[in-house]
């Protein structure tokens, strides 16, 4: 080696030439060279394959310092000399290795290249042969990339032989997978010397202990592995260690083979699977089951995950399926009794409550000993609505609630395995979706097995027209999942790839897909002809053996069991049928409730589940947690915070010391309360963690470090329980479906989903739908899950005003004609526990506090939809005292007038329900208009189940007033059309009531409101008008000095120039601060400023409450005399509170079941003799007449009232409770507050 070889080698550089790929050929060469024994030509050939700009670096740094370098490199630089004397093969024999490739193997490829033009030209000092030997194994390489890449593209994976690859003849005669798609550019080298040997890369393990293969074994070998019944993907994850270990489960020679005994089971297992789809068939042959035939060996597959698995230490399976072999899968996996399953095909009456589902939706749960590997494992099938894939994320969620349970923190105790079918795998994008939260911290449930079973049809379309993925699996790479297809019809490859797969999640901790490609050997279900669609397919189909027959025969040649053998297998597995269909026929009845898929040991047994538990704390509590909440982390967190948030907590600790609260901090003492007490929280949505309306801020975040964070909420008490807040991925329909799966597994937690903006809950309408609403009517499963979705028109536009209430009450199954036994001392958690759903519309952070606790109170569990507020997380109105959270307050499920005209109902004029944001709008107008004595305003705080007890009082307490229903949304939305009826039914219920409600609001509208502001306040106006008519001059003038005494005041205040009022709920909480700024009412001195670029704190001044207003004082006592500066329902002044006591106080009945003497009350009135007894069934015999409006509303309406019917109550959807129970006294023993917390 001298100057010119290293100038060339320069050159060689300069030309052009990569110089990694110089690089690469130089350590290859290093590695490969055999004899670089110091003759002229071998140590060009040498160089020249050697990376220039390497050697030029190596010979710079020999030149300092000869001994920098390895000795060879001194000897190959020192010249011929010393390499002459110490020649290196005999030194250093390891070191430059040369495969043994036959030369006269060479000389004929580099002939028939050249003669093609193929392969890079050589350096031009370089001798062909040697460039040929490193372009030859990298081919070799190459090719053995490519099988690993895409061999899958060629392998033998449909037993229908449709997609199948095509063979190509190698010219020592073999058939070969590979085609072109495989190996592109390296195709025409499978035609060349089969028997030249090569040395095997480091990226493959087909050789096993041997270092060189030649060509033909490297190709027989990849072919069997690559191109067989397994096609399998995993070259597009992006981890070395997980490519390799997949490489390695693969590749090892014999890695994959499996015994005597491992096959029979299969077998046996396999017998299983298609014996049950035999058996039904033949029993119930025009019944639907969707059998599994042709996917038959699915059930050995799972089986087999499941052992696999169970030996790595899982203890509870989670399966999530939709119709296809779900009934082979509660027989052979679950091992559901035969007897029971059969029993659904009976048409046998249910004994208990319900609607049921079909028989190839029900869950079951089952805890078993796994004979195989002699483990217990719990098997869970979560019940699936007909909309398929919706259950994946309701399984993944219930499987990560399960881990926290179990304390779980690496899925090595739960495993969740999905099932799918081909067309809906790739079709639904709940799977995306649902394949997205894989991997977040907060949603993770480390690694779901997802089998597909590959019918190759869906319905009616086959894939070409289904999808335009290769695979149906495609979307399974977004989180890098290894996927395995396979071809049904190889019982052994499925087995393998379950084995691997269960391997690969317990290793990694990741997804994994097994894609069963087979095939459907009946219709869509058994009555289908699937000739009408797909005739060509459907006769191929008829022709093929079923895989049990093939696979026994395959083993019964092998010699693996005898033909008798397997005829017994076949006749013992009947007769387990058999015997299971006698027992089924004793079967008198069923019960729903043996299907139920998540029960909740130790959760009802022993509990009255009538009894509502007092939902208020102490105030040490709400000290505790308020300071705790509105401080920043300690001193020794060294945790630099916002300034932003520091005026924040500032302005919440202001709070905590006037003892009063806004929305987030009653939030937070619901959740706060509730970690102290044991019950885990939380609340996932998009943005919750700092909270939409940047009104929450759960998680600070240290300004300077990344991921450091702090969570009040999780450092209140030292032995509370965990709380998880987490912003979600930008999904709904998964998020919401996960969030319900998560409050399916334990009764013990508070789980909250919250939508960014009402309406968004459109895109998780099929969870809403098919799992929240109607859940516990087909699978007895109950649900406490919270659904926040913010409501409310501030002009805002469509989309971000409305949660689509309507939507929800419409959904609710209370009936609106059905007047309920409001006399029953049960009757309000009588009434919670029949429905279906709770839906409320609140308008206080105490009610929002006493709600969310009542989820966790009640003696069973119901979802809960509450229409979240947006300007009232910061109205300055919407504020309660510490006292409508102590022990001796209690959710509200109506919130009666509590001002001058609630103390004087016979000279009320206008008794206007409404619920939710507009009472505050009504409140402030009705103060505008001066009519506090003549209208009174009640809010219906719970909607659903509808409060008919406290809506009856209210009729009754105002006689002579016109009833009306004030909402700001359009009529077809909102409230109206729910509680229009059941006013009605209210109403008919006494025979001296001639009055109805007229509707107040906006018309009928296809889209929930206006995007223009001036229409928006417009129609604003319009409602105003309707209910208190156009203001007179005298409000004008006394609205003008107001609104000069208050720019005065401000003036005085800060200088600066105020903003004129904003009324008609405009724009008042929107993200930034702006919205903020832009409130109806006033801003006392502890609101809370938003965040954003300019808080309000630097905004112009808040305007003053412009009303004082006397928040229920005794009864008798002059109304509207006495002033407070704080919202309506709120009361700073100690001496009140007893005044204040709903005991004392009958126009304020509404705390539920907490007060014992309105509950007497209540009670008292509705005794035989002292209120007209409901009849059982009723006629509304007159049409009734609307009582004139007050103003030329384009929207109030009246509905004639329909056949109406009373009776006593609704038939108990729990069974275990008895429907006679009637006297139990009201729940709540009332706490004594002096007394300290226990
Ligand atoms: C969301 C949804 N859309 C449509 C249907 C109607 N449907 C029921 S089964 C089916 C075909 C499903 O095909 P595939 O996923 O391949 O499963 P297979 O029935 O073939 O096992 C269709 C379209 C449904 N149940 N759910």
């Amino acid at each position: 080696m001298n100057q010119c070889r290293l100038r060339s080698l320069v050159r060689m550089r300069r030309w052009g030439t990569d110089h990694h790929i110089l690089a690469r050929l130089a350590l290859r060469s290093i590695q490969t060279s055999s004899r670089l024994d110091g003759s002229a030509q071998d140590l060009d050939s040498f160089a020249s394959g050697c990376s220039a700009s390497y050697i030029e670096g190596l010979y710079n740094k020999w030149k300092r310092n000869p001994r920098s370098v390895d000795v060879s490199w001194d000897e190959l630089f020192s010249g011929n000399e010393r390499t002459k004397r110490h020649p290196i093969r005999s030194t250093h024999p390891r070191k430059y290795r040369r495969p043994p490739v036959e030369r006269t193997a060479l000389k004929a490829r580099l002939g028939e290249r050249t003669a093609s033009g193929g392969g890079a030209s050589p350096a031009p000092s370089a001798p062909p042969s040697d460039w040929k030997n490193i372009d030859d194994h990298h081919t070799i390489q190459a090719i053995i990339r490519a099988y690993q890449s895409r061999g899958h593209l060629a392998a033998n994976l449909d037993p229908l032989g449709i997609v199948g690859p095509q063979k190509t003849t190698s010219l020592d005669g073999s058939q070969r997978q590979a085609a072109r798609e495989v190996l592109r550019q390296h195709y025409s080298y499978i035609f060349g010397d089969l028997n030249a040997m090569f040395k095997l890369p480091s990226s493959t393990m087909i050789g096993g202990d041997e270092e060189f293969l030649t060509l033909k074994e490297i190709l027989d070998r990849l072919e069997r592995i690559y191109c067989g019944s397994i096609g399998v993907e995993y070259m597009q994850i992006n981890s070395l260690t997980k490519t390799n270990w997949i490489r390695d489960r693969l590749e090892k020679p014999g890695g994959l083979d499996l015994t005597k005994d491992e096959k029979k089971l299969i077998l046996e297992r396999l017998t299983r699977a298609t014996g049950f789809e035999n058996f039904l068939a033949r029993k119930f042959s025009s019944e639907k089951r969707f059998g599994l035939e042709g996917c038959d060996i699915m059930i050995p597959t799972i089986k087999e995950v499941v052992d696999t698995a169970t030996n790595h230490g899982v203890e509870s399976i989670l399966i999530g399926m939709a119709h296809r072999g779900r009934l082979n899968v509660l027989a052979n996996i679950c091992r559901k009794s035969i007897a029971d399953i059969l029993s659904q095909f009976h048409g046998l009456k249910a004994s208990d409550s319900g609607s049921g589902d079909v028989k190839y939706h029900l869950g079951v749960f089952q805890e078993r000993l796994n004979r195989q590997t002699n483990r217990m494992v719990r098997i869970t099938v979560v019940a699936n609505p007909s909309h398929l894939e919706h259950v994946n994320p309701v399984l993944l969620g219930k499987a990560r609630a399960e881990m926290f349970q179990r304390g779980d923190t690496n899925g090595s105790k739960v495993l969740p395995i999905i099932i799918h079918g081909d067309a809906s795998f790739s079709g639904q994008g709940v799977v995306y979706e649902s394949m997205h939260l894989s991997d977040l911290p907060n949603y993770t449930t480390y690694g779901t097995i997802h089998i597909v079973s590959n019918n190759q049809v869906g319905f009616t379309t086959d894939p070409r027209f289904s999808r335009s993925s290769r695979y149906c699996t495609d979307v399974a790479k977004v989180v890098m999942a290894p996927i395995f297809h396979v071809n049904a019809d190889d019982p052994e490859a499925c087995i393998q790839c379950s084995r691997i797969a269960a391997d690969y999640r317990n290793e990694f901790k990741k997804d994994v897909v097994i894609d069963i490609v087979g095939y459907r050997r009946n219709g869509h279900n058994e009555a289908d002809e699937p000739m009408f669609t797909q005739p060509l397919m459907y006769q191929r189909i008829r022709k093929l053996k079923p895989c049990l027959l093939l696979y026994a025969e395959k083993l019964i040649k092998e010699g693996v069991l005898t033909d008798a053998e397997f005829k017994g297998m076949v006749a013992n597995y009947d007769k387990i049928c058999e015997d299971a269909w006698t027992k089924s026929k004793s079967i008198k009845s069923i019960r729903y409730s043996s299907w139920i898929d998540s029960p909740w040991p130790g959760f009802f047994e022993g509990r009255d589940r009538l009894k509502l538990c007092p939902t208020g704390i102490s105030t040490d509590t709400l000290k505790t947690i308020g300071n705790i909440f509105s401080s920043p982390p300690p001193p020794e967190h060294k945790f630099e915070m916002h300034k932003g948030i520091l005026r924040i907590l500032a302005l919440r600790k202001q709070m905590v010391q006037d003892k009063v609260a806004d929305w987030s901090l009653g939030e937070a003492f619901a959740f706060g309360s509730l970690l102290k007490e044991g019950i885990h929280v939380r609340l996932s949505g998009q943005d919750v963690e700092r909270g939409t309306f940047s009104h929450r801020h759960h998680v600070l975040h240290h300004q300077s470090a990344d991921k450091v964070v702090y969570i009040a909420l999780d450092h209140l008490y030292p032995d509370q329980a965990p709380y998880s807040v987490s912003n979600s991925s930008l999904s709904e329909c998964a998020v919401l479906g996960f969030e319900h799966g998560y409050s399916m597994a334990s009764p013990h937690a508070l789980v909250m989903w919250e939508g960014q903006f009402g309406d968004f809950c459109n895109t998780a309408q099929c969870i809403i739908d098919t799992f929240i609403a109607s859940g516990e009517t087909k699978w007895v499963r109950q649900s406490g899950v919270v659904l926040l979705l913010p409501h409310s028109m501030e002009g805002m536009g469509p989309e971000h005003s409305s949660g689509r209430i309507e939507r929800f009450l419409q959904m609710s199954d209370d009936d609106a004609d059905v007047y309920p036994d409001t006399c029953d001392a049960d009757f309000v958690a009588r009434q919670l526990m029949n429905v279906n759903w709770i839906v409320t519309n609140l308008s206080t952070p105490a009610n929002l506090f006493h709600c969310l606790r009542r989820q966790v109170k009640m003696g069973f569990r119901k979802p809960l939809i509450n229409f979240s507020p947006k300007s009232l997380l910061r109205h300055p109105l919407a504020r309660s005292p510490f006292k409508d959270f102590n022990e001796c307050s209690s959710f509200q499920r109506l919130i009666p007038e509590n001002g001058p005209a609630g103390k004087q109902p016979d000279c009320v004029k206008k008794l206007v329900f409404c619920s939710g944001k507009i009472y505050y709008d009504l409140f402030q107008e009705r103060d505008d208009h001066e009519q506090v004595e003549s209208v009174a305003l009640v809010r219906v705080e719970q909607l659903c189940p509808f409060p008919y007890d406290l809506i009856s009082q209210q009729l009754e307490m105002y006689p002579k007033a016109e009833l009306l229903w004030a909402q700001e949304e359009h009529k077809n939305s909102g409230a109206w059309s729910y509680v229009q009826p059941r006013f009605d039914t209210a109403l008919l219920k006494n025979e001296n009531e001639s009055r109805c409600v007229s509707y107040h609001g906006r018309p009928p509208s296809s889209s929930p409101a206006t995007g223009n502001k001036v229409q928006h306040k417009n129609e604003y106006k319009a409602i105003i008008k309707s209910i208190f008519g156009e203001l007179t001059p005298e409000n004008k003038k006394r609205l003008e000095d107001k609104i000069k005494e208050q720019q005065a005041k401000a003036k005085a205040n800060s200088g600066s120039k105020p903003t004129p009022p904003a009324k008609g709920g405009s724009s008042p909480a929107g993200k930034g601060d702006s919205a903020g700024k832009k409130r109806s009412g006033s801003a006392p001195a502890s609101s809370i400023a938003p965040t954003g670029p300019a808080p309000a704190a630097a905004g112009p001044a808040p305007r003053k409450p412009s009303i004082s207003y006397p928040s229920r004082p005794p009864r008798g006592e002059s109304a509207g005399k006495k002033r407070m500066t704080s919202a309506p329902g709120m009361d700073s002044a100690p001496q009140d509170s007893a005044a204040r006591s709903p005991s004392r106080n009958p126009a304020s009945p509404a705390h539920d079941g907490v007060s014992p003497s309105t509950r007497d009350e209540s009670l008292a009135r509705r005794r035989p003799g002292s209120a007209p007894a409901p009849s059982p069934t009723t006629t509304a015999s007159a049409a009734r007449t609307a009582p004139p409006s007050t103003a030329s509303t384009k929207s109030s309406t009246v509905r004639s009232p329909s056949k109406l019917e009373f009776i006593k109550r609704k038939p108990s959807r729990d069974p275990s409770v008895s429907k006679s129970k009637t006297q139990k006294v009201p729940q709540e023993t009332p706490v004594d507050p002096t007394k300290p917390e226990p």
